[in-house]
């Protein structure tokens, strides 16, 4: 099996967590075209016409886009252990969280990250505030339906784990970091609860390392990236 893959993106840190939790072994690629300035996706594109990561591909060559789909996939194929819990209740509120962070939050940073990929220059603050103001209704509603008991949903790693975690990262350290803006955190005490909680359990906390990392290195490309262009001008 392979995985198709970036660990900057919040979407395939779901799938891995998955991975990780079932003890699922596959390859890890990065696509050709993700993160180059000469490779093109064409290659990728023959593997999965949207063109996004995650893809996952079987060892019989079927290949299978969209984090969403492949977790409930992986769960098929690998009932144990289930990342979903039984009860049909709880595993609505688990599918809800993870809508919440595709429609909402991912939704709401975008501008944010379109502005990253710029220098600082361009950063027009009333651009900033509104992403920002956007982002801290997203994550209001994750503060509504996030478990109480240190999970996402109940006593233990589920889906919903995997979509919030690296959105978090995202969150409440890059984009303050980056932009100087509050920590949304602050005012959502049961987000910021489950927050410091699910960065002791351990498979959690991999995939936080894994997407701290990888933002480190997107940023130290980026700053590199703006100083050759303030060289070359
Ligand atoms: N709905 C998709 C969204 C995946 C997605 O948008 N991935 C982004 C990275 S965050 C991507 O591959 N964008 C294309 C690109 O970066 O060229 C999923 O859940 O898998």
């Amino acid at each position: 099996m392979k995985l198709f893959q970036t660990y900057d993106s919040p979407f395939p840190t779901r799938v891995r967590l998955l991975l990780y939790a079932k003890g699922i072994e596959a390859e890890i690629i990065q696509p050709p075209g993700f993160h180059a300035s000469v490779e093109t996706k064409d290659e990728y594109l023959k593997i999965n016409p949207i063109g996004r990561v995650p893809t996952l591909v079987l060892d019989n060559g079927r290949a299978l886009p969209e984090s969403e789909v492949i977790c409930e996939y992986l769960e098929d194929a690998y009932p144990e252990p289930s990342l979903r819990p039984d009860d049909p209740w709880e595993r609505a509120r688990m599918r809800l969280l993870s809508r919440i962070c595709d429609f909402y939050v991912v939704m709401a940073m975008v501008p944010l990250f379109t502005l990253a990929g710029r220098s600082r220059r361009h950063w027009e603050p009333e651009v900033v505030n509104a992403a920002v103001g956007k982002l801290a209704e997203a994550l209001a509603y994750l503060e509504d339906f996030i478990g109480e008991e240190g999970y996402a949903i109940g006593r233990s790693l589920t889906q919903a784990d995997g979509a919030i975690a690296p959105q978090l990262v995202l969150a409440s350290e890059w984009i303050p970091g980056l932009f100087g803006t509050p920590d949304p955190l602050a005012t959502l005490p049961r987000l910021a609860a489950y927050w410091r909680a699910i960065q002791t359990d351990p498979i959690a906390a991999r995939l936080i390392a894994e997407t701290r990392d990888a933002i480190a290195e997107q940023q130290a490309a980026a700053k590199a990236r703006a100083s050759a262009e303030r060289i070359a001008t």
